[in-house]
């Protein structure tokens, strides 16, 4: 039997709600596939801020080191700045673990409407692979006369010819491995930042011509957006830098019908450090508390844990059970036009999978 140690972190809001079914389910598939899993359960985030005045204590990183995975809910407080949230556990976990992928797939499953017309399931699949320690999110700048009517911010975006070849090879790697359309998409805009994007740019170039057998095109972020809304249905694997891959894979999200089923990877391709493995929403503070929030982004987030993990049959009957509870269209949240909980959903989603 396969044991596994999960560091889990529900975070804030919904977070807290959808990790509780993603954990349901994850126990469910442990009993059929034999894993053992020890949970282990990290009350840090928003409230542990109001508590401490940090969103996680001073050892947390090396408490999350002994684990083989970790499984977040969600980080974001109405009444706390998103930078203190996102730099005061995310991004610092992100970049410790050298988590330097961020696996995020759009699928448009049989049984979800997507707002653009005559698009039918499996028009779009594609997965946006974002890179996730450096780029615009780069810890790099500072204030000058804060507070001041004349203050100054700088922000540094940081894009290392190393950082981004490396990022890069891993989407060329997946088109290969997925064997779709063989296509990588490089998002760029090197035509107004033309230092870092320039960069990303020859690192793009340099490794596209290690892999002849793979077609890529180059497109500015501007028409990409443009072309995921125009044309979905054209991209298979898609591989943008760190703010670019998060603004494409809201739109990624919505197009294939809800952020409720966007699921996400924060990925460590050496497998030195723990990866992490997230829902693409945040902790949506309008429905908390509701009972209504989605969890099926956090189960398929689990379904990529447990691939990641080593047990591809078991994240595949996982996902099988997602979708046929979409198609089945009976036990559904708000945001795909049901009326059903949250925790009924995941419910269902245990059920189908115990049926098989
Ligand atoms: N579950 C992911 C989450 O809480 N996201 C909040 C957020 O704002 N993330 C920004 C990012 O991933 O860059």
């Amino acid at each position: 039997m396969a044991s596994h140690n999960i560091a889990v972190i529900r975070g804030d809001g919904v977070g807290v709600e959808v990790i509780e079914e993603g954990l349901k389910t994850l126990r469910a598939a442990g009993k059929l596939f034999e894993i053992d899993w020890n949970f282990v359960e990290h009350p840090w985030g928003s409230d542990y801020y109001f508590r401490h005045g940090v969103m996680m204590p001073a050892d947390a990183l090396d408490r999350l080191a002994e684990s083989d995975a970790i499984y977040l809910g969600a980080v974001g407080h109405p009444d706390i700045q998103d930078h203190v949230t996102l730099n005061g556990l995310l991004l610092p976990i992100r970049r410790t673990f050298d988590q330097y992928v961020c696996e995020r797939p759009s699928v448009l499953y049989p049984g979800v409407e997507s707002p653009l017309r005559d698009k039918s399931p499996g028009d779009i699949d594609m997965v946006v692979i974002r890179e996730n320690t450096e780029g615009e999110y780069a810890d790099v700048g500072g204030f000058q006369y804060a507070g001041f009517a004349e203050e100054v911010g700088i922000q540094a975006g940081v894009f290392t010819r190393r950082g981004c070849e490396r990022v890069i090879t891993y989407a060329f790697e997946l088109a290969r491995r997925r064997d779709r359309k063989r296509h990588v998409t490089s998002i760029t805009k090197s035509n107004a930042q033309g230092y870092g994007m320039i960069v990303w740019d020859r690192a793009f170039d340099a490794v596209a011509a290690r892999y002849p057998d793979v077609q890529t095109q180059s497109l500015l972020i501007d028409a990409a957006c443009m072309d995921f809304v125009r044309r979905p249905e054209s991209f298979d694997v898609v591989v943008a830098s760190n703010l670019f891959g998060d603004i494409l894979t809201d739109i990624g999200a919505i197009i294939t019908g809800s952020m409720g089923l966007a699921a996400s990877g924060n990925i460590d391709p050496e497998r030195r450090f723990p990866s992490m493995f997230e829902p693409v929403h945040g902790s949506a503070p309008d429905i908390v508390g509701q009972g209504i929030a989605n969890p099926m982004a956090a189960i398929l987030s689990g379904g990529m844990m447990l691939g990641h993990l080593g047990h591809a049959d078991a994240q595949q009957a996982l996902e099988r059970a997602v979708l046929g509870t979409i198609e089945a269209g009976e036990t559904l949240t708000p945001d795909l036009g049901g009326a059903s909980t949250t925790e009924a959903v995941g419910d269902a989603v245990i059920e189908r999978l115990e049926r098989g």
